[in-house]
């Protein structure tokens, strides 16, 4: 029996591929006590965006959500999504902080982690890999299923991602510890043949215990034939959203793959009944998010467009997003092109958070301006000056010095040049009259203004009248 086990991403791809992770954890809890009783082997419930999305735009503190999640799910590991030594954010974190992070993760409530590098570059998931193995050991100790590492490749296209590649740097993750190799394909780029050959080749490759779990979505329409075929070369986990917010950004739907496994030798156990109420559930809940405007039902929608500029749906929607929010909707097209030039001049990065956003940030500039690389990021330029990480390939010469202009370029591992923050920015917090717990000092860390604004507005809910806060009318008292 190779039973098929499910993760399922309704609580945090799902929405944040089709919802702009607007997703309220009051929209969650009338259904988390059945979840838990589907019999998953995890809900994705946490990362970056839904992180930064809490305080953004919900009010709501992401630790708190945690918290309250892993308190109706008492049988279910709860998943998250790391991005490595960026964290929860954007930038390269110190070694100190990234053990504290993965610290309060497992302690608020995280069962396994999802760790990745956006340019695969092992260099850059070293500490928090190391952090995952301090902290999940502990709690594995006492729960086998939780305190789980599990190291993710991205996915992606290019002439430097063969199956040797990716064969060669799952084993890498393998043995520095991981216990699930992921295939993180972000933007469903990976076909269902391939995917049946790179999951036979990983099969073969690594160890009988190790996990191979696969992350797909359905932009372009292949997630079901892709996740069937993994299935057949004998993946362990595959990732699916329940109905209402699954398929064309997001995941393949839940539902169609445990009824077409039933009763065969990959049967996930799972019965269909107990998803039909939860399911109904959501259906309530996207049409919430889609009359307050958060869902674009355009994302729902095969776009085969995909495969041509290899764009990951969140990648799409925030492009379109952008776009739009500056009249030049017309301009999508232009920019979707220019998209795969701006990543072969930076040497081929894998495109997902947050290489995903410079290239894409950089694409619409190029385009904008009416001239290539005339306006840049600075993110655009750490990225050629290997503050990112190591790329896969050589940087385009003429791009990398219009763009660098002379800037030194680095090769050693980023957050090598990084001193201890966390007391520093601890200090900041309480300083600033803030600090109410430690994950305060890593909710500053991960996102400074938006953490800033949302701990304000903590401050007036909780003290009442806040004289200086009340006079601006901006926070409730
Ligand atoms: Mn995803």
């Amino acid at each position: 029996m190779s039973k098929v086990l499910i993760m399922d991403t309704i609580l945090r791809d799902a929405h944040q591929s089709h919802a702009a992770t607007r997703m309220r954890t009051e929209q969650m809890i009338p259904v988390l006590e059945q979840l838990d009783e589907v019999g998953y082997y995890s809900l994705e419930g946490w990362g970056g965006a839904t992180f930064d999305s809490c305080m953004r735009f919900l009010n709501e503190d992401p630790w708190d959500r945690l918290r309250t999640l892993r308190k109706h799910l008492k049988k279910t590991p709860i998943q998250m999504l790391l991005r490595g030594q960026n964290l929860l954010g954007y930038r390269n974190y110190a070694d100190d902080l990234v053990d504290k992070l993965v610290e309060k993760c497992f302690e608020n409530g995280i069962g396994v982690i999802r760790v990745f590098d956006a340019l695969n570059d092992p260099r850059n998931i070293e500490a928090s890999m190391k952090a995952i193995k301090k902290y999940g050991g502990q709690l594995r100790a006492t729960d086998p299923t939780r305190g789980i590492c599990e190291a993710a490749i991205s996915y992606t296209s290019g002439p430097v991602y063969t199956l040797e590649y990716f064969v060669n740097l799952a084993k890498t993750y393998e043995d520095m510890g991981a216990d699930n190799i992921c295939i993180k394909d972000m933007a469903n780029l990976l076909l269902p043949f391939d995917a049946y050959e790179l999951v036979t080749a990983l099969k073969q490759a690594l160890r009988p215990e190790t996990k191979i779990h696969l992350h797909t979505h359905n932009t372009t329409g292949t997630g079901d034939m892709v996740n069937l075929m993994a299935i057949k070369a004998g993946v362990d986990i595959v990732d699916t959203a329940l109905s209402p917010l699954a398929n064309g950004t997001a995941q393949p739907a839940t539902e169609p793959l445990v009824a077409t496994l039933k009763g065969t030798e990959y049967d996930t156990g799972i019965e269909l009944e107990k998803l039909i109420p939860i399911a109904n559930h959501f259906k309530k809940v996207a049409a919430e998010l889609e009359k307050e405007g958060s869902l674009n039902p355009k994302v729902r929608q095969v776009d085969v467009n995909t495969l041509i500029y290899q764009v990951p749906g969140g990648m799409l929607s925030n492009l379109m997003n952008q776009l739009k929010k500056a009249g030049k909707e017309d301009k999508l097209q232009e920019v979707l092109a220019e998209v795969p030039n701006v990543r072969k001049d930076c040497g081929y990065p894998p495109l997902v958070t947050p290489s995903s956003q410079i290239v894409g940030t950089q694409a619409v500039m190029n385009v904008v301006m009416g001239e290539r690389y005339k306006m840049v990021t600075k993110e655009t330029r750490d990225l050629f000056a290997g503050k990112y990480g190591r790329v896969p390939m050589p940087l385009d010469e003429e791009a990398a010095a219009k763009v660098l202009k002379g800037e030194k370029r680095i090769d050693y591992r980023p957050a090598d040049d990084l001193a201890p923050e966390y007391e520093k920015l601890k200090a900041e917090v309480e300083a600033k009259g803030f600090y109410t717990q430690e994950e305060d000092v890593l909710s500053y860390a991960s996102f400074p203004e938006v953490a800033e604004n949302f701990f304000k507005w903590r401050k007036a809910r909780d003290q009442g009248v806040d004289t200086d806060l009340a006079k601006t009318g901006v926070y409730p008292v």
